[in-house]
């Protein structure tokens, strides 16, 4: 039974959350932090690096003894240590800590004083008052409180896209692997690359679907069978994962995949398109009558309405039919026209790993460029880069890009844009950078007004350059900020700065509707990972998908430029 990195990841996160709740040494908890956050953004299944005999220890943020936990891990799916540890400290608990204003103190003292286990326990002694009365808590943290809980169970458990890509894989290797099936296609909203996903669709074409379904059902994944036919099937794994199968013969095929991939609202769009020519579209084909016309290939069925192909991507009845029909559909950006990667972080702050081994992954993905962009100082996360710091990593970069062929290492950090709108470092220290990449990362309660004067005022800065993760939003985790995102972008334009799309799984921050507007004002961005590891400049791919779904081309972004112009756009007039 192979196990999933996110399961591994899952289990030191939880590991930590407890640990953090007992008051344990925080470096421990740390390195179980880190440790989670580097296993989850590894491209390679950690299951399979264990199976090939590889060295964990030697990996970034993780030691011998982490090294063997991971192994007992994948060995058994369990790890002894954590169920331990949640026999003095109920496991539940961890999940509270994702409740926005409560942290392992809080949390505790809800524990130990109220017995709280759940967010239902939570959410009853928040309405019937009795957390105002436990001492450190006041009746607007209780208010606080009840709000946390509440968005919580607004943010549906859909998947993040990344973790949806890790069940689906192996699963579509499984399903390739069965005797008679053509060809496995992942459909739906993960074909769409939406940045959350409900459940996984396949498409299968295959000449019969019963031992497909029989393959389906022995898959050492399912937990259970929800409904199983000849043609569709429905199972849930072992992660709580729900799977659609379907099986179509070949020449459905392009039919099916465009049914099945949506979304909904543009499949009704085009069928009402089809209806007006006297077509019927569904799952099976084009038809004229009874005669099928198209459905062999997606192209085919676009083609049967008079449509250039449309990417899936696009596909949400947000006007892409209309563009299509003038054959004004945008050219879409490819991860081909990257050239490089402009927020990535060393282990001089947050990061992992070193300014060499950043540069030469960054060089193996064929780029022209990084920029380094450790945190400045006054950033609570981690230990930021004071004036002298940063001069040191200059000296450092100047260094190394003497000795690089290729590749340029550009000289940045991520400042921290503070309260009042002024930024963290001086400006005798930022002129000597590249650009910067500004940011907010924290007072995020201020008001919608307040909030877009302070990242205005910061604009104002002649050294700023790219706004970080615009809205500040975390994936299921933390809703954005209230700010004026239209506003922002029409100062970022006058100004010359530009936003930038996080490409980060848990941020895509720009949304791709965002990036849509942002294309509306004029107004171009930057598409970069925040890498805090090598492996995280992977992310790259979802922040195309983003731009992709924001109907975003090359000419869009910033760093599909040379080396050369884009140092010509970073200079504000
Ligand atoms: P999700 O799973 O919530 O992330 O979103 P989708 O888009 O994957 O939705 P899902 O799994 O319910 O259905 C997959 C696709 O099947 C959907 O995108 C379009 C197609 N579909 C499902 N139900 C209908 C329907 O009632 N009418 C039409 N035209 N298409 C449908
Ligand atoms: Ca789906
Ligand atoms: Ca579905």
């Amino acid at each position: 039974m192979p196990v999933h990195n996110t399961e591994i990841a899952d289990i030191f996160d939880e590991l930590a959350d407890l640990l953090d709740i007992e008051g344990a040494n925080p470096f421990r908890i740390r390195a179980y932090r880190n440790a989670a956050e580097m296993i989850r953004g590894h491209p390679k299944s950690f299951a399979e690096l264990v199976a090939a005999g590889q060295d964990l220890s030697k990996l970034p943020s993780i030691g011998k003894d982490l090294a063997g936990k991971i192994q007992v891990i994948v060995d058994t799916g369990r790890l002894p240590l954590l169920d331990q540890v949640s026999s003095r400290t109920p496991a539940a608990l961890s999940k509270l800590m994702k409740i926005e204003g409560l942290g392992p103190q809080r949390v505790k003292a809800l524990y130990h004083g109220l017995n709280i286990r759940s967010a239902a326990d939570l959410e009853r002694a928040a309405k019937s008052g009795r957390i105002r009365e436990l001492p450190g808590f006041a009746a607007k943290t209780e208010s606080a409180i009840l709000k946390g809980v509440r968005q919580l169970a607004a943010r549906a458990q859909r998947m993040k896209l990344n973790e949806a890509e890790d069940f689906a894989q192996p699963l579509l290797d499984y399903l390739q692997k069965c005797k008679g099936v053509k060809s496995v296609t992942v459909a739906g909203s993960l074909r769409r690359r939406k940045e959350t996903i409900g459940d996984l669709d396949i498409l299968v074409t295959a000449q019969r679907g019963t031992p497909v379904m029989q393959h389906l059902a022995d898959y050492d994944e399912v937990e259970d069978i929800v409904s199983q036919g000849a043609t569709r099937s429905t199972v849930h794994l072992r992660a709580g994962i729900s799977v659609d199968v379907r099986v179509v013969p070949q020449v459905s095929y392009g039919a099916a995949l465009h049914y099945f991939t949506g979304s909904k609202a543009h499949n009704i769009a085009l069928r009402k398109l089809g209806i007006k020519q006297g077509l019927k579209i569904n799952e099976y084909g084009v038809f004229r009558q009874k005669k099928r016309v198209a459905g062999r290939t997606e192209a085919e069925v676009f083609a049967s309405v008079g449509l250039p192909y449309i990417p899936p991507e696009l596909r949400r009845d947000h006007g892409e039919i209309a563009a299509a029909r003038l054959d004004q559909l945008p050219k879409l950006v490819t991860l081909a026209d990257i050239r490089g990667d402009l927020h990535c972080h060393t282990r001089a702050s947050d990061g992992h790993a070193t300014l060499e081994e950043m540069a030469d992954t960054a060089a193996q993905r064929g780029y022209q460029y990084v920029s380094i962009n450790d945190h400045s100082q006054r950033v609570t996360i981690a230990h930021g880069l004071d004036e002298k710091r940063v001069f040191e990593q200059l000296e450092a970069i100047d260094k190394l890009n003497a000795k690089l062929d290729g590749i340029s290492i550009l000289k940045s950090t991520e400042v921290e844009i503070l309260e009042d709108g002024s930024l963290d470092l001086p400006n005798h220290v930022l002129k000597e950078l590249d650009f910067t990449v500004c940011a907010v990362h924290y007072q995020y309660d201020l008001s919608k007004d307040k909030q877009t004067a302070r990242i205005l005022r910061a604009m104002d800065n002649p050294y700023f350059t790219i706004l970080a993760h615009p809205t500040g939003r975390l994936i299921n985790e933390r809703d954005p900020y209230a700010i004026n995102l239209e506003a922002l972008m029409n100062g970022a334009k006058q100004r010359g700065c530009f936003l930038e799309l996080n490409a980060h799984p848990d941020r895509l921050d720009l949304s791709g509707d965002a990036c849509r507007l942002a294309k509306d004002i004029g107004l171009k961005v930057a598409i970069s990972t925040d890498a805090h590891n090598t492996g995280d400049l992977e992310y790259m791919r979802y922040g195309i998908d983003q731009a992709r779904r924001g109907w975003l081309a090359a000419e869009d972004i910033i760093n599909t430029r040379s080396l050369k112009d884009l140092r010509s756009l970073f200079k504000r007039n």
